[in-house]
């Protein structure tokens, strides 16, 4: 299959989490025109299975090569059950991308124990248990590997409606600080990727409000929000042999909105 990147990673079999939509799914798309055989996980449902299945075909009608599997990552079952598909059919993992994320946004005073704990079952817990699986696989081969996890410009800042999920993208950021230190010397890799702003469904309800929409983008130096194409090309680069040295690095992605706090 021939691609805009070459063939940087043809050969590696990549896990995309919550690769049905949204980043996710640019980031799958982009592995395989990369020439990575990507597995498109995604959770329980009958329309994230749909959407799956419409992210395999685009990639197989490309030429790549992908194939879903519904697995809940806050699930320890599931993840159990969705790697060990990927040791029997597609022969180990390469690179785990650890894509998926709630952010229902709630007020503080409305925040339950029951949501704080659901954003952080999927969004740290899940990516803990799919990590731990991965790298555990990636060792035993012995070829080395790459772990890149989507955490979020809201790991650096708060937010007064993400009171639960701020944490989880903080965590998520430190997890993969402290498993770059363990992981070094199998040659596995573990960065970060630090989204700001980007219209995807997880924050369509902030968006939908136009003067909200207008607010945001005038904050963004380059002038707009973010697109999922926009993160998908640093994360095609950070499971590249190009990214061989970085590790434990996290590459904030957000048109400049972070440093324009005057
Ligand atoms: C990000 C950041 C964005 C928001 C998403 C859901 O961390 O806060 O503004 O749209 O979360």
């Amino acid at each position: 299959m021939t691609s805009g990147t070459g063939s940087s990673l043809e050969g590696k079999v990549a896990v995309v989490t919550g690769g049905g939509r949204g980043i996710g799914r640019a980031i799958a798309i982009r592995l395989a025109a990369a020439g990575a055989r990507v597995v498109v996980n995604h959770p329980p449902g009958d329309a994230e299975e749909a959407s799956a299945a419409g992210v395999v075909s685009l990639i197989r009608e490309a030429g790549g090569e992908a194939d879903p599997f519904s697995a809940d990552v806050s699930d320890r079952e599931s993840v159990q059950a969705l790697f060990s598909s990927v040791e029997t059919r597609q022969g180990g993992v390469d690179i785990l991308v650890n894509n998926a994320g709630v952010c229902p946004f709630e007020t503080w005073w409305d925040m339950t124990p029951e949501l704080f704990e659901r954003v952080f079952q999927v969004n740290l817990l899940g990516t803990f248990l799919c990590s731990h699986r991965a790298s555990s696989m990636m060792r035993a081969r012995g070829r080395g590997g790459r772990i890149i996890s989507l955490s979020s410009i809201s790991a650096l800042v708060g937010g007064g409606l993400q009171t639960h999920y701020t944490p989880t993208k903080a965590g998520v950021r430190s997890l993969m600080q402290s498993l770059a230190i363990v992981l070094g010397p199998y040659g596995i890799t573990c960065n970060s990727i630090l989204p700001g702003s980007i219209r995807t469904d997880i924050n369509r309800v902030v968006y939908e409000d136009p003067e909200r929409l207008r607010h945001d983008e005038a904050r963004v130096p380059l002038g707009r929000l973010g697109r999922p194409e926009d993160i998908a090309g640093a994360v095609a680069f950070l499971a590249s042999d190009e990214a061989a040295y970085i590790t434990g690095a996290d590459l904030l992605i957000d048109g400049g909105l972070f440093v324009n706090l005057q």
